[in-house]
């Protein structure tokens, strides 16, 4: 038996340093010194001996079992670190590489001009009143002065939805009906920014959907001179003292008198081009005295409040102001163009 116990110590010692990979070295460790190992199968064998051979043989076992366990360790460091080197010298890295930079997102153009908008009419004592894009016939024309097959509805190219009497809305005045339901007999000033919808030929200055920021304010005295105030207030904050304005006469149902306010073109700075159609202004929004009719289907006594209301295009603002020839950048997702902000 000691002899088998010796011939069993020189195989398990000449395999054990052939192996190469984790995985033969799991194999040799079952094999030989694991539970159900050949080294233990020895020493369960013991009662094949007789009494006296009995000690001598347990002590050879454990000496054996021990040097092949403290072999089998030696043998595993070194596997291990070969298998390291291999891997380090497969997936060789450069360190000195530079690394990938992360990308930030950034805001949008029309976010930021919105913000630019948003801070100004707030340091005005305007406060932002949201409504919804998807409105009703109702608020978007008819309790804006606007009944069902008035000519004016030519003027805003609607997209109609599959329900009834729903709609896109064309423009965020409807949003002045909601805000003076709400406030009412309060005085108001609000602006109401949003998302606006017309199925429109698309062109250089003209979007199928673009942000309009309208403006309402409603009192007891408030006069025309104060919404020009207040509009050219608000220009000059925007574009700088120098940059010249003006207003012209205009015709909305929800208005009256009416209004249109332009902007010296930056382009051409005036000169003329195809932006400003030759004209060397932009038009950027539309304006006017709180229609009676309007106020009244708010919840206002039209004898006793009047009110001005103004409703902007936030992207024609932002072609005047950065430099912009072409309103089709802001939905085209060309990174390019947007990189720029
Ligand atoms: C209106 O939509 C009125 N609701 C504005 C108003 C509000 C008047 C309150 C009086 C009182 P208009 O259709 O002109 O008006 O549009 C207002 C502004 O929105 C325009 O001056 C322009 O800056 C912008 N705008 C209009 N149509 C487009 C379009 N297709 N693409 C981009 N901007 C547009």
């Amino acid at each position: 038996m000691l002899e088998q116990l010796e011939q069993l110590r020189l195989e398990a010692l000449e395999k054990l340093a052939a192996i190469a990979d984790g995985e033969a070295l799991d194999g040799w460790e079952k094999r030989f010194i694991g539970r159900k190992g050949a080294v233990t199968e020895m020493t369960r064998r013991v009662g094949e001996l007789s009494k006296d051979e009995r000690p001598e043989f347990g002590r050879r076992v454990n000496e054996i079992k021990q040097a092949l366990s403290a072999a089998y360790e030696a043998r595993a460091a070194t596997v291990q670190s070969a298998e390291m080197e291999r891997r380090l010298a497969s997936g060789a890295l450069d360190v000195s590489l530079p690394g990938r930079p992360k990308l930030l997102g950034r805001l949008h153009p029309s976010t930021q001009i919105l913000r630019d908008i948003f801070r100004i009419w707030g340091d005005m004592g305007f406060q932002v009143y949201r409504s919804p894009d998807v409105e009703t016939d109702e608020n978007n024309f008819q309790l804006l002065n606007i009944p069902p097959d008035h000519p004016a509805r030519d003027m805003w190219a609607t997209f109609y939805t599959t329900r009834e009497g729903i709609i896109l809305r064309t423009h965020t005045s409807p949003g002045q009906i909601r805000a003076m339901r709400q406030y009412c007999p309060e005085p108001i000033r609000v602006i109401l920014p949003g998302m606006c919808y017309r199925y429109e030929q698309v062109t250089a200055r003209h979007e199928t959907q673009f942000y309009q920021v309208e403006g309402l304010a409603v009192g007891n005295q408030i006069t025309m001179s104060d919404l020009k105030g207040t509009l050219s207030s608000f220009t000059r904050r925007l574009f700088g003292p120098e940059r010249e304005t003006r207003f012209r006469p205009s015709y909305f149902p929800f208005t009256e008198p009416s209004a249109e306010m332009d902007v010296e073109c930056i382009l051409c700075e005036g000169k003329g081009c195809a932006v400003c159609k030759q004209t060397g202004w932009v038009e950027i929004l539309g304006c006017g005295m709180v229609h009676p009719v309007v106020l009244q289907n708010g919840g206002y006594d039209p004898a006793k409040y009047t009110g001005f209301a103004f409703g902007m295009g936030s992207e024609r603002i932002a072609m005047l102001k950065y430099g912009i020839n072409d309103i089709r950048y802001f939905w085209s997702n060309d990174l390019r163009f947007l990189e720029q902000f």
